[in-house]
């Protein structure tokens, strides 16, 4: 059985949604905030961040696309990516990297800005160059979604629901609607979809 270490509203909401769409039986842990972490826990998540997913084998993962690449390999019935040989595996692997490597960093900036500062007054510095390195990456996202349906291929895989919970935490959320129309059409499409809403439920990603 695995068991997924989660908060709502985190990156855990993909991971979520990888192991409904598997049929995947999971025990879930929400782990509080805090600057006083369980060593257990940073002893599988030495940055005391989640997602972590303990495998039915004892061992732990964290890193929330390799996580994710790692169910759909394991669940190959459920469809969670393009196979391996597919086409479409190619742009999966690219955006999937692309998201976590580009855009979650850069909202992580915006809202750990005291993170990224040694000065006491330079967290709006940060929280202004955080948000323009997250619309420069979700314009390049955009603009490869033109005419698409879905992120890779011509059905859905994780790359539209990681896509879906980083747009999500956009700052401006209203203005990322307006800006960027191929990406609000998967949106759109998501918010409607049963388990997404399920999701939203406890993770609060966008109004209901
Ligand atoms: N690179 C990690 C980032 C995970 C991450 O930053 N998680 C956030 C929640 S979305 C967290 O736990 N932050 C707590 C902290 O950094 O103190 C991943 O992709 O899973």
């Amino acid at each position: 059985m695995y068991k997924l270490y989660t908060r709502p509203g985190s990156g855990g909401f993909v991971i979520e949604a990888a192991l409904a769409l598997a049929n995947a039986p999971f025990d879930q842990v929400d782990v509080p905030k805090t600057d006083r972490p369980d060593p257990a826990f940073l002893a599988i998540s030495p940055l005391n961040q989640v997602p972590v997913l303990t495998l039915p084998d004892g061992s732990s993962i964290t890193e929330s696309a390799a996580i994710c690449i790692l169910l759909a390999e394991r669940h190959p019935d459920a469809g969670l990516a393009p196979a391996a040989d597919a086409p479409a595996r190619a742009d999966f692997l690219r955006w999937l990297a692309f998201m976590s490597s580009v855009l979650y960093p850069a909202i992580l900036r915006f809202y750990y800005a005291h993170r990224y500062t040694a000065d006491a007054d330079g967290t709006k510095a940060v929280k202004q160059a955080a948000v323009a390195e997250m619309d420069r990456g979700f314009a390049v996202v955009d603009a490869a979604l033109e005419g698409r349906d879905w992120v890779v291929g011509d059905r859905l895989s994780l790359a539209d629901v990681y896509l879906v919970m980083l747009v999500a935490w956009h700052p401006d959320p209203a203005q990322a609607r307006a800006a960027w129309p191929n990406i609000e059409r998967i949106w759109s499409g998501l918010r409607q979809h049963p388990l997404m809403k399920k999701l939203n439920a406890s993770h609060e990603m966008w109004p209901a």
